[in-house]
């Protein structure tokens, strides 16, 4: 299995689980109201995502929530670069970038974006063709439907199945333009496209993924699948986003994205700590 990934130039290490920060710099976020827009609240969300203990910072400029309006190509730039050029001016650290709009990849990767997250997998036009140009790393995320309807009425033959062929045919897309196969992520998409008994499916096994051989990225911070199991608003689902967060890791998962960094840290050094000793 793959230690390390090279993200446009910087290597980000993965023989441990890394911690993904997240910043939304969308004015809906469903998390921060989007009290974070202004470049230097971003910047100091940043700080202290790093400071307690992030080794990735992940800006999206488009909400993914399901029914989330779209947003135009130009607004996501202006959104976006600004606080990546910020973050890389100020942190060393890797910056990925939420998008799915190739003309918001190229910006970033030009200005040093390390890994691109795309919830499309790269299936909007020119995408495969545009981060083929450099040596970024690339979160493929599985999604059934599009954010507006992806919840209406989800349905999978075999949802392991469908998805680990979804992957394969992703990975396949990639290759054929170029991009090495040590340059993915994959993710299977909690919440997009899925039921809450699904969702825990997924999170049940998420090992069986292994099998495609690539580093795995677990999204589950705050999500509707915790807080309808547990009835939780948003702001009170930090207990169970631990546990899912848990969860994943033993089985895997290398970059676990999350909210709340510091306590997510701490979580998983105490796993660290009861797996080295085993
Ligand atoms: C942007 N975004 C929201 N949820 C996500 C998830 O679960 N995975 C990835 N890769 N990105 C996500």
């Amino acid at each position: 299995m793959q230690l390390t990934i090279n993200c446009n130039g910087q290597v980000l290490d993965i023989s441990k689980p890394q911690v993904m920060g997240i910043l939304n710099v969308t004015p809906d976020s469903f998390s921060d109201g989007g009290h974070f827009n202004s470049i230097n609240n971003a910047l100091a969300q940043a700080e202290q995502m790093i400071i307690d203990g992030a080794t990735i910072i992940d800006i999206g400029g488009e909400s993914t929530r399901p029914g989330a309006k779209d947003v135009a190509e130009h607004d996501e730039i202006e959104r976006v670069i600004p606080v990546l050029k910020a973050i890389k001016q100020h942190f060393d650290v890797v910056v990925s970038i939420d998008t799915s709009k190739a003309k918001v990849m190229r910006e970033a990767l030009e200005h040093g974006a390390g890994i691109i997250n795309d919830v499309r997998a790269l299936q909007n036009e020119n995408c495969l063709a545009t981060v083929a140009q450099f040596e970024v790393a690339i979160c493929l995320m599985h999604m059934q439907g599009l954010p507006r309807s992806m919840q209406n009425s989800p349905h999978y033959n075999n949802l392991f199945d469908d998805i680990i062929l979804f992957f394969e045919q992703r990975i396949l897309a990639c290759q054929k333009v170029g991009i090495k196969k040590e340059q993915l992520i994959i993710d299977p998409g909690f919440g997009f496209g899925k039921t809450l008994e699904q969702n825990y499916q997924l999170l049940t096994d998420m090992n069986k993924f292994m099998q495609l051989g690539l580093p795995m990225l677990a999204g589950l911070s705050r999500k509707s699948m915790i807080g309808n199991l547990l009835n939780r608003d948003v702001d009170e689902r930090l207990a169970g986003s631990l546990t899912t967060a848990i969860l994943a890791a033993q089985q895997g998962a290398k970059i676990i994205r999350v909210h709340d960094v510091k306590e997510t840290v701490d979580a998983l050094k105490v796993l660290d700590k009861v797996s080295l000793s085993r």
